[in-house]
Order: C-alpha cells, then structure tokens, then sequence
C-alpha cells in the first residue's frame, strides 16, 4: 500500500473542562468527524491503518526541555481547578488529565509516520491527531499545542535516518511560531508558514510572523514566512503562493522529505481562519508537494475547526496521497492584490538568499515592515451576532459547494496506455490499462482523410488507437494515457486529436508542443485551444491563446518555465484535457518530461494524454506512464540557476500575457503594458471578442458573465494607451 493513515481513539479524549470560548473549538469531533468521513468515502480502507504509539520521553527531549516534559507529564493528577489555573500560565490552552496521554500519541504518530515513509514500506502518509503542534515551543504550550509533533518529527528523521534537508510547509492558517524557533538558526530545515496575519492583529500577533523574518545565522533564508493580510484568500491564492513562493525555494532546495503541518483552518467556513479555499485545493496542494523528495510527503494535522470543511479537506488530501487525480478547482483564478501584495514582499525579503528569485532585470526592493502591533483587535470584536450570522449564511453556501464537489466522479481507469512498438519493454504498475481497442474504421478513415501525412496503414493504425483513448479520457472512462506516433504523422494526429476533442463537446484544451511541432495553420485562435510551442530561439506571445518560447537550458530555467510559465497559464485557463505532445528533437531530459507531465497533471485534474514520437526512448515512456498514474517524478539533479537569457525570455513573456493571465502576476502593481501595448498584436486580435461557455474567458478563464456584461476584471481591454 502507499499511504499510511495514523491514528489512535485515545486522541479523542482530551477535552475542555470549563467555559471557553477560544478554545472550545479544538474538540474531540475534529478527529470523529475527518475520521468517519474517510471511511465513508472508502479512503480510509485503501490507506495502510497504523496504530499510533506514544512518543519516548527521549524523543519529546528531541524538542522540549525535560522540566516541561515533566510539568506536562504532572498534569495527569491534577483536578480540574489545578489544570485550569495552569492553562491560565499559557496563551490559549487548555489541559484535561488525558492530555498527556494524547499529546504523547500525537507526537509518536509523527514518528511512525516518517518511520514508515524513511522505510520505503509507504509512499507518503497522514497522521489524524490532536493536540495540534505548531505552535508549541521547547518549553511551553501554545495554541492548543502541547509537543511540536512535527520538529520532533523532523528531528527525528534527521536523527535516526540520517536525512539533511526536511522541507515543513506549514499551511495551517495559523503562523506555526513553535516550529520557527525551534529551526530559525538551523539551514537543514526549511520552514514555509502562510498565515493569516492582517498587518499584526491577529493571533499570535507577532512581528516575527512577517515577511522579513527570514531565519538567523546560518539559517538565514531558511525560514519563510507569507503572510496573508486579509481575510478571503481563496484557490487562486493559496496556488499562486506555491506556484511563486514555495516550489521555486523548495526545488532549489532539494529536500529528502517534506513534513506538512496540515491544518485545514485555511479552508473555507473554518472560524478561524475566514477564507475561502475550497477542499479540492488542498489536493491540489497535496500533488504539487508529492513532486519534491521523490514523492515522500507526510502531513500531520494541525488546526481545522469547521468540521465539515475539515472532513472534507482531509479527504481530499488523503485522495491525493492515494495517487488519485484532483478535481478541478473552482472559481476564477484570479489571484487578489493584496495576495499578489504578500507574495511579493516574502520573494523580495528572500531574493538575496535564493537563486531562483533572483530576476533579471527587477532589483527586488525590500518592503517595510507592514507590522501594527497598536491593532490588536477588542476581545469583543470577534464572534458577535453579525459574524454567527454570516457564518451561518456561508454555512449553507458552503453545503452547496461540497455537494457539487461530488458531480465529476474519478474514472475508473487511472491510467491507459496505447504504444504499439514501445509498450513491450515497459514496467508499468498493475492497474495501468493496456489499451487494446481502436475507433472505428470509418471514423478514423474519414479522419485520416484531413491530412496527406495520414495516408500510411502506419497512420491510420496509430490514429484509431489514440482517438479511442481520447475517447476513453473523454467520456470519463479513463482519467490519463500516453501513446507513440509515427514521426511524420505526429503533427497531423495532434491536429485530428484537437478536432476530434473539440467536436467531442471540449470547451477548452491545453495542447504543450515540445520540439518540432507546428501548431495546425488553420486551428481557430478562438479560445478554446491554448497552444504553447517549446522550440526555437525567440519568446512570442502570438496571441493570448498562443504562446512559443525556447527550452531553457538549465534546470533553473526549466523550473522557472514550469512553475512562472505553465502552470500559471494552465491554472489560470482551466483545460477540460490537456495534450502534452513531445516531437522530434524536443530536447527534454527524462526527468524534465517527467516534471512537466507530472505538474501538468494537477491543475487538469489528471486529464492529460501524453503523446511521443515512437523514436522515442522506452524509459522515457516509461517514467511518463508512471508520473500520469501519480508517481513522483525523478529529481532534476543540481540546482543549476537558469540563463540570463531564459530568464529574459520568461520576462517578456510575462510582460505579455501577465494582465491576461493572471496567475503569471508576482506583484500587487500592474506593470503598465502588456500584449495591447505592442503594436499589431492583441488590439486586432479576434480573442478578445471571444466568449467561451457563453461567458468571457479573458482574464479569469472562467468568468460566468457574458463578456459585454462583465462588470469586473474581465471586462474588454482598454484600447492600447
Ligand atoms: C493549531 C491551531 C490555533 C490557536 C488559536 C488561538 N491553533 N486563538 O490552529
Ligand atoms: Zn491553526
């Protein structure tokens, strides 16, 4: 099995002896509820169950000083006065005579879990505890924190397996303070915590929460903070973050794990954290960590206070560590200005300290201090009638959005494969599909007749597999596939298969061209096809819908194409099926398609047909076929950092496409010209009338207002100044 789920029922015991508003939410149904909906959902059968154990005093010592381990252990024995007049000694915690017990388990199922991932008997894993840990610190309780049980856990895989460089992504809403000190000075841990912040006023309230606390000494640059200084961060948010802040940092840093302090206060309808990311983007988040470490992400719960928000974030995280693909996020993806605000004050706090920040062209200037400690808001403030009432209101909202979740259901078939002459020498995993079957014979012929390179029996044969396996990825049958075609015929059946996906009902399509792959004259620039060519020398946006740009030389420049280029236009276009089509000569390394399939996966909800020249390697088949069924993709080797003329590539294209695209943006303030200020370009582009689903695409990729209506974003460009 893959993926291990930790638990222990003792965890539940722990609970609030007396009134207390703030604390009351971190109750026993937290892991009742996540637990049940698990099972209810058939996740929890297909994970590897282990029974949590208690940490080793020893092990807690790995974090915590023994007088406090002691003080912990004394509570055992008090009476409910004695525990709450200790609670009273810290900020926001409450003890219960089990609390010793639970907190022990919580910590020990951390270790467990990085025993069974550092052991190759697991893949990756989720530990269900409670207390929480983060924000507990070496000798105090915090936050309802008792043990750090993620730094013991780190700690521990360092100690006992040797490892020398752990990534913690901390996306709790909350700032995992407890995690920062423990690893400030310390360059082998990489500590990323977005949190909601709002300039200092809300809790922990802390200055060392913002942007420019970087670490110390030698671990400068190793502690990254994000703060979020408003509330209503949603999808786009939460993906932006990752897309320009933490994967660049994390793949220049190469770690050997990734521990995820997984609270899930950051969804939506969570008191705590009000905002708005629905569950599907914690699977999101989930597979663009499962890329890093060879795949060995262990996520420990840390907060999440609305159940059924919580429920069904840990499902969805759960179904990502299984391998299977994430639905499609909803909402448009469009990344808010004060998001875009933080994200770039945490890249310029951190440019001097890593390569992959450092931009050619935009000396990044360090933003001052936005901490206002004077704001720490009334005890009043919060959770009056108003707020209950919206709350409710989202409540209901929310229940709707869950329903919906449920509409598009998982294929059945992970993954197919159709390869004529490269399938033989392929391991593949068990439950890949060996596609045998073709479309039929009139279709493909009357297909065929489009193109002159389609003539060969050769042609025809590989076109009727490959139409049958689109069929199968359309139809819902079959979530990926890979397939060989005959050199010659490749640019005529990549054409046949955008047609045929488009005639099939397809709104849009995501078509990745790598080599010598023109994109089909004719093909209508209406918005429905995204045609991005990886070849040539020169960097041209053509229009929005049509994007070429050279393959970086470098794995810096290649990441920074993935991460600053694809996916954002990927994300931000939201493709019902994407065609990543690797021709002659596309110069990719295996490791590089590997990533590129891999990360192409997430935003298009695992719809991706892989399409290779049949000159191709096997192995490269073979490591395409195993990251499209949801293995991790190989490393890229040494960080190498990309080319000033890559990097000058990426920028032009951005510049273009980035008031278009806006999941390109790293910045709050518009840069002042974008593809309307080059002449011939966009002002006659007939893109811009477009509408697709009957609503306007332009920015959001998915606005639902008729274009001319549109009173947002969206609407038509301005003319060109
Ligand atoms: C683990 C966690 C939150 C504490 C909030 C106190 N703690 N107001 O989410
Ligand atoms: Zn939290």
């Amino acid at each position: 099995m893959r993926t291990a789920l930790v638990h222990h029922e003792d965890m539940k015991a722990a609970r609030l002896l007396w009134d207390d508003p703030e604390c009351e939410i971190e109750c026993p149904e937290r892991l009742t509820t996540a637990l049940g909906r698990l099972q209810q959902r058939g996740l929890e059968q297909r994970c590897l169950r282990l029974t949590a154990r208690e940490a080793s005093e020893t092990e807690l010592g790995l974090v915590h000083s023994p007088e406090y381990v002691a003080l912990l252990r004394g509570t055992q024995a008090l009476s409910t006065e004695e525990l709450q007049a200790l609670s009273g000694r810290f900020d926001a915690v409450y003890f219960h005579p089990s609390t010793f017990h639970c907190a022990r388990l919580a910590a020990g199922a951390g270790l467990q879990l990085v025993d069974a991932v550092l052991t190759g008997a697991v893949h990756n894993g989720l530990a269900l505890v409670r207390p929480p840990g983060h924000h507990s610190q070496r000798a105090a309780a915090n936050g309802f924190c008792m043990f750090n049980n993620v730094a013991i856990a780190a700690k521990h895989a360092q100690r006992e397996h040797g490892l020398h460089r752990i990534l913690i992504v901390d996306w709790d809403i909350h700032h995992g303070q407890g995690i920062q000190y423990i690893f400030e000075d310390d360059p082998s841990v990489l500590y990323f915590s977005w949190h909601r912040y709002e300039h200092g006023r809300f809790w922990p309230y802390l200055p060392e929460s913002d942007a420019d606390a970087v670490g110390q000494g030698r671990g400068r640059g190793f502690t990254v903070n994000l703060p979020w200084n408003q509330v209503g961060m949603g999808n786009a948010d939460y993906v932006a973050a990752f897309l320009h802040v933490l994967l660049p940092l994390a793949f220049e840093f190469d770690p050997e794990l990734v521990l995820v302090s997984a609270g899930f206060d950051s969804a939506i309808g969570d008191p705590e954290g009000q905002m708005q990311a629905t569950p599907e983007c914690f699977a999101h988040l989930t597979q663009l960590l499962q890329v890093l470490a060879g795949g060995r992400v262990c996520a420990v719960l840390e907060g999440g206070y609305h159940l059924e928000s919580l429920s069904e974030s840990v499902c969805m995280t759960v179904r990502s560590l299984l391998g299977d693909p994430a639905p499609p996020l909803s909402g448009p993806m469009v990344p808010r200005h004060s998001a875009l605000e933080s994200i770039q004050s945490v890249r310029a706090a951190h440019a001097p300290h890593w390569l992959s920040l450092q931009q050619q062209g935009s000396t990044p200037v360090l933003s001052p201090s936005t901490y206002s400690p004077e704001g720490r808001p009334s005890p009043l403030l919060p959770g009056g009638p108003e707020l209950k009432a919206a709350a409710a209101q989202a409540t209901v909202a929310l229940r709707a959005l869950l329903d919906q979740l449920h509409l598009r259901p998982t294929p059945p078939v992970r993954m197919a494969v159709a390869l004529t002459p490269l399938d033989t020498a392929l391991v593949l995993p068990p439950d890949v599909l060996h596609q045998e079957g073709s479309s039929p014979k009139e279709e493909t012929q009357a297909w065929a007749r489009l193109h002159e390179a389609l003539a060969t029996e050769e042609a025809v044969t590989a076109l009727g597999k490959i139409l049958y396996l689109l069929d199968g990825i359309l139809d819902g049958q079959v979530s990926s596939g890979l397939t060989a075609t005959p050199a010659p015929a490749t640019v005529a059946i990549l054409d046949v298969a955008l047609r045929h996906s488009l005639s099939r009902g397809a709104q849009r399509l995501l078509c990745v061209a790598v080599g010598q792959l023109d994109r089909p004259s004719d093909l209508a620039d209406d918005g429905r096809t995204l045609w991005l060519s990886v070849r040539g020398k020169e960097a041209a946006a053509l229009s929005i819908f049509h994007v070429s740009m050279p393959l970086p030389g470098t794995t810096g420049g290649f990441l920074n194409f993935v991460l600053a280029l694809v996916l954002p236009l990927a994300y931000g276009f939201q493709p019902d099926l994407v065609l990543l089509a690797l021709g002659t000569a596309h110069g990719l390394r295996e490791s590089q398609a590997a990533l590129l399939a891999a990360l192409l996966r997430v935003p298009a909800g695992g719809r991706v047909l892989a399409l290779l020249v049949e000159e191709s390697a096997p192995q490269l088949a073979g490591v395409l076929a195993q990251v499209l069924h949801g293995e991790a993709p190989p490393s890229l080797g040494p960080f190498c950092v990309a080319s000033p003329g890559d990097k000058q590539a990426l920028m032009h294209l951005r510049r273009q496409l980035e008031s278009q695209w806006k999941m390109l943006q790293v910045a709050g303030e518009t840069r002042g010209y974008g593809l309307h200020g080059m002449p011939g370009t966009l002002g006659d582009n007939p893109a811009l009338e477009l509408r697709v689903d009957s609503g306007c695409v332009l920015r959001a990729g998915r606005c639902p207002e008729p274009a001319q209506q549109c009173q947002a974003d969206c609407a038509p460009l301005p003319a060109p100044a």
